[in-house]
């Protein structure tokens, strides 16, 4: 093995310049609308802009691949925002891949290039096979690449394979996928889940018995209150501003943010969807800002509950019916909850008691309360207590099953709730296999499979030959590159189903394959797909380009292929044609239907779209081993920061999606140029003696080990002391594979223990 093409650049560093600007009071208006344009008409010309811009989240038209928002029922004609429109710009590109430039390019080069650099090469176009000891891709014949990566798994111990997916595979694809992993043998289906909202999925499923939001986007327009806790709406959810201003405006809401920062976004906005917004004017959104310090919610959770218990009186009570009905566990909860003590609560989160006090006040005030999250929560270690202390506050006013309140983890890639409906889960529950081995008539293996963190370790320890990956880029998104990298390139063989390069093609077994498949946008023939967006509504997607290149499959086309190659003369297994199912979804459906519940007449609903069924938004039922919702008990996470220590959290910029890199700027945070910064309180920048823009070495510590990263850019930005913040990818060298969340398994992105230095 040449051990040249093994040595590569994780997340190279750039010489661009850093500019550091004024930062913007709102989101949106005139510049959004420019920066939409730019980018969807630099990338595509103007008929076809139009053309994808017209359809895009339509009821005919097809699904946005950016975030899982929901669509509202009266549709607006342009029903996207920026960062769709960049998301479209980039699978929409009329530019491809020719194979010339991987003649030209060795694996070794490209991993030398930046990720804004991969993403702008345009889309791949053909096959490509990196045969084992060479240096360059090259191109391969459909056929021969099914017929290597289905020979490889056949020669397998089932449980020697991993199966990865990334939230934007519509279900039809999830579904086939799942069912071909499980019919081979295994339960080894990691997703980019279990480094997302799955705390949130663990602590709703204790909790309240179902791992999923409890509202839809109407409940938005009669809450009374609404709390947006540890998450970017203005950059990573748009569209979920045009919902907060109607709640604000035409509803009575009253929206506070619970953020170390002050985002733009909740801030103010002025709605490109109207032509004040197109003007500029802007719309205030939250009537205040809370700046917790990072992993402080606990702290601060737990000081509105006690707050809130001790102020409740006859004018503004708690819901006692409620809590007395449905709810189990509020003695021992209350008397645990004034026993706190207010110094250590206030220490916690950084945030007075008075306005903890002021918060638990205007929520016993209102009848109607909506908490929203996302991965301010989800990526801590303590993250599943952060997401059932909400869920606590929320029972003690029974804001579960009514209108306008109710528990909202706002989800991120388009299809990742529906995907893990449709069972891509390495743990999935009993009554889903009983299910699913009903309809096939056959015992699907029951042994638990690797999530993403104990896959990693798996490849580590050589216990992964195959790797298979639906999407997604595992290399960049993973904790702890450097070791991730490593324990990748133990794989015999990895392959991945991709629109455009990534880090992940670079990074790869000793034979690799890059799969490319058509975009959400793209016509599948006369084929629709659907999903499952964040409030459990199911609807169809149907591309509307021409696909950019003729060699392009359908995802639901490249799994049935390698299911059909993989487990032929398998006599023991159930018949499932696989050729038909690849050229009707409609028969994929019909198997959906039949094993999974909630999806009855799929086929007939699926143009006007449905709710699935949900147990506590539909008749208030705890679906808990005790029938009722529980009331939790967690304890304060430790704070435990030595003098010279910070604590970090790993955020998006404006132009990014995940490790996809539109751009180098960061417009709502006034960063331009580069994206290896690192935030800091300019108090923390005067003790240190930094100044602005100086690089800084972060080391981060975990018990007793450390990871290190160069050359990060320092700029003084308005978060609480000791605080810092920087940009994912370029800082996931610095999260141990082992620091990840107790029961969820997702690493601590958000809060990491570092000390700086100059570099
Ligand atoms: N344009 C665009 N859209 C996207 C994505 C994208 O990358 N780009 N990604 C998609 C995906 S997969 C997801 S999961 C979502 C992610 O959506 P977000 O969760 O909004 O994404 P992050 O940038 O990680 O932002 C986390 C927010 O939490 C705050 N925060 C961090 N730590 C804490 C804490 O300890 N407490 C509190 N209260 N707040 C904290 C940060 O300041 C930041 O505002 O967006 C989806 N949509
Ligand atoms: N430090 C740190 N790490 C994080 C996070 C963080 O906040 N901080 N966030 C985590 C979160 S929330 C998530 S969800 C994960 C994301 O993890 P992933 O989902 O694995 O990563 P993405 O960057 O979304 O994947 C992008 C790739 O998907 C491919 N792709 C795009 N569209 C399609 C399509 O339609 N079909 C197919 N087959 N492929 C497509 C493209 O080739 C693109 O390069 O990262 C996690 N990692
Ligand atoms: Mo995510």
């Amino acid at each position: 093995m040449s051990e040249k093409r093994y040595v590569h650049s994780l997340c190279p560093e750039t010489n661009d310049e850093l500019v550091v600007g004024k930062r913007p009071k709102g989101a949106a208006g005139p510049k959004a609308v420019y920066s939409s344009g730019k980018h969807i008409f630099s990338k595509m010309g103007l008929s076809k802009g139009v053309q994808i811009l017209k359809d895009v989240n339509q009821k005919k038209g097809f699904d946005c691949p950016g975030c899982a928002w929901p669509d509202p029922e009266e549709r607006s004609f342009a029903e996207f925002c920026e960062n769709g429109a960049k998301a479209l710009a980039l699978e929409g590109t009329e530019k491809t891949i020719p194979a010339s430039f991987f003649k030209k390019h060795s694996v070794e080069e490209l991993s030398q290039k930046s990720d804004f650099w991969m993403s702008q090469q345009g889309r791949l176009a053909m096959p490509l096979y990196l045969a084992k000891d060479s240096s360059h891709y090259k191109e391969v014949k459909w056929d021969e690449a099914f017929h290597l990566i289905a020979n490889a798994l056949r020669g397998l111990e089932p449980n020697r394979a991993a199966f990865y997916t990334s939230g934007r595979a519509s279900n039809e694809a999830a579904y086939l996928y799942q069912l071909f992993v499980r019919l081979y043998g295994t339960n080894n289906l990691p997703d980019c889940s279990n480094m997302c909202h799955e705390s949130s999925g663990v602590a709703l499923g204790e909790s309240i018995g179902i791992g999923k939001g409890t509202v839809t986007l109407e409940d938005f327009n009669k809450a009374e209150l609404i709390l947006i806790v540890g998450q970017n709406p203005g950059t990573n959810h748009p569209r979920m501003l045009t919902a907060l201003q109607k709640a604000t405006s035409e509803g009575e809401a009253k929206v506070v943010s619970i953020n170390p920062l002050f985002e733009a976004g909740t801030s103010s906005f002025a709605n490109p969807q109207n032509l004040e917004g197109l003007l500029g004017v802007e719309t205030p959104l939250a009537s205040s800002h809370i700046p917790v310090r990072i992993n402080g919610d606990v702290a601060f959770f737990k000081g509105v509950i006690k707050a809130v218990l001790e102020k409740a009186n006859t004018s503004f009570p708690l819901d006692e019916n409620f809590i007395k009905e449905k709810t189990k566990g509020f003695e021992e909860f209350k008397e645990k909850a004034l026993e706190t003590s207010w110094d250590d609560l206030v220490e916690g989160c950084g945030v007075q008691k008075k306005v903890m006090e002021e918060l638990a006040l205007t929520y016993l005030k209102s009848n109607k309360t909506i908490i929203c999250w996302a991965m301010g929560l989800t990526q801590h270690e303590n993250a599943v207590s952060n997401i059932q202390e909400i869920v606590n506050l929320l029972l003690l006013k029974g804001n579960f099953g009514r209108p306008g309140a109710g528990a909202c983890p706002v989800r991120g890639h388009s299809n990742v709730q529906g995907d893990r409906t449709m069972g891509i889960h390495e743990h999935p529950s009993e009554s889903f296999l009983e299910n699913l081995g009903k309809a096939f008539n056959f015992s699907f293996p029951k042994e638990p499979g690797y999530n993403t963190v104990e896959t990693i370790k798996a490849m580590e320890e050589n216990k992964i030959d195959v790797f298979f990956s639906l999407g997604g880029n595992f290399l960049s998104a993973t904790p702890d590159t450097q070791r991730t990298a490593k324990a990748i390139q133990n794989c015999a063989l990895t392959a991945q189903v991709s629109i455009n390069l990534n880090r992940s093609h670079l990074i790869t077994g000793k034979e690799a394959f890059i799969l490319p498949c058509l975009a959400r946008s793209e016509k599948d023939g006369i084929q629709a797909v659907s999903v499952e967006n964040s409030m459990s509504y199911v609807h169809s997607s149907k591309g509307n380009l021409e696909p950019i290149s003729s060699e392009l499959k359908s995802e639901c086309a490249i799994i049935s292929e390698i299911a059909e190659k993989t487990l032929s003369g398998r006599k023991e297994l159930p018949k499932v044609d696989w050729k038909k199912l690849r050229s009707h979804y409609s028969l994929i459906r019909d198997l959906i239907e039949k094993s999974i519940p909630g999806f009855k007449d799929y086929n007939k609903r699926l143009e006007d779209g449905f709710y699935l069924p949900h147990s506590v938004r539909d008749n208030q039922d705890f679906n808990t081993p005790e029938g009722k919702a529980l009331f939790t008990l967690h304890g304060l996470p430790e704070l435990g920061l030595k003098k010279d220590q910070y604590l970090m959290m790993t955020i998006r910029t404006h132009d990014q999606f995940n490790t996809t890199i539109y751009d180098n700027n960061d417009r709502y945070r006034g960063v331009y140029g580069q994206r290896r910064i690192i935030f800091m309180n300019p108090l923390d920048m005067e003790k240190e003696g930094f100044s602005e823009k100086e690089k800084l070495t972060i080391i981060s510590h975990f018990k007793g080990q450390t990871r290190v990263v160069k050359n990060f850019q320092v700029v003084p930005y308005d978060i609480p002391l000791k605080c810092t913040a920087t940009y994912f990818p370029e800082s996931n060298e610095l999260v141990h594979l082992e620091n990840h969340a107790k029961k969820s398994y997702t690493p601590v992105s958000k809060s990491l223990v570092v000390t700086l230095e100059r570099s």
